[in-house]
């Protein structure tokens, strides 16, 4: 494998360090920490961490308009001038697990973007409640019908691309800054005739640190469909 995995941190502190040795136990990987100035001091723990694995980890510190969207495009921007055949992106919460690196490198043979998918068979999620199953079960339903995506999991953060289908996409027009990132993305990706899979994951909610869902978030969510679709 030669993967570089791009990961926007915000006050993971107590995740970081399982986490990215579970990513980096596997061969060929690298590690691009995007930390927001996290209060916590989650960016010193990746600066010793990246001492710990010479060569394999970069931290990218962010100092302008914080945000999970704005991380994630500029850590996916610097992923695409590396050398990385294939770029990842995941959560830093322990909700993606390491151990499906390989599952989806290798489905990226036959593939520009492989999603990490929970709902493939059932819901694979772990320490949900019920209505966090049913907001997500609903919002992808609501995500499918309005954009005619085809994928189960339009809003799942693990994925792997194969560098040189995400350099050509067109990033500059994405519009969105939280979590509806995810879904522009895959909507820029199903528009310009990128092969998507998924690939089955089990998701396991946080149990370390907080959620950063705002109404904000949730407006943008249902907002994005329809101006993705509208734009056309
Ligand atoms: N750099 C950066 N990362 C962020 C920001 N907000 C969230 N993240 C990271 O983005 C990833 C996903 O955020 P989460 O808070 O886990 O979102 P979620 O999975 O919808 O919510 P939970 O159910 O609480 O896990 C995590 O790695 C966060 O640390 C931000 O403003 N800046
Ligand atoms: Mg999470």
């Amino acid at each position: 494998m030669n993967a570089l995995v791009v990961i926007p941190t915000y006050n993971e502190r107590e995740n970081l360090r399982p986490l990215l040795d579970g990513i980096l136990s596997h061969p060929g990987t690298r590690v691009l920490v995007v930390d927001d100035q996290s209060p916590d001091g989650t960016g010193d723990v990746a600066e010793r961490l990246a001492t710990e694995w010479p060569g394999r980890i970069d931290v990218l510190v962010r100092t302008g308009r914080k945000g999970f969207g704005r991380s994630l495009l500029e850590g996916l921007s610097r992923a695409i001038s590396s050398n990385a055949e294939l770029v990842f992106q995941m959560d830093a919460d322990l909700s993606h697990d390491p151990k499906y690196l390989p599952e989806m490198a290798s489905a990226a043979r036959q593939a520009d973007l492989v999603i990490g998918s929970r709902y493939l068979t059932g819901v694979s999620v772990v320490n949900w409640p019920l209505r966090r199953v049913m907001l997500s079960t609903f919002a992808n339903r609501y995500i499918r019908t309005v954009t005619r995506l085809s994928v189960r999991d339009c809003t799942s953060g693990y994925r792997c691309w194969r560098r040189e289908a995400l350099a050509r996409l067109p990033m500059d027009r994405i519009g969105s800054e939280g979590y509806s990132f995810l879904v522009e993305m895959l909507y820029l990706a199903q528009r310009a005739g990128c092969r998507i899979t998924e690939s089955p994951i089990i998701f396991v909610e946080r149990r370390q640190g907080e959620s950063k869902m705002s109404p904000r978030v949730m407006l943008e969510s249902a907002i994005t469909p329809w101006r993705l679709r509208l734009r056309g």
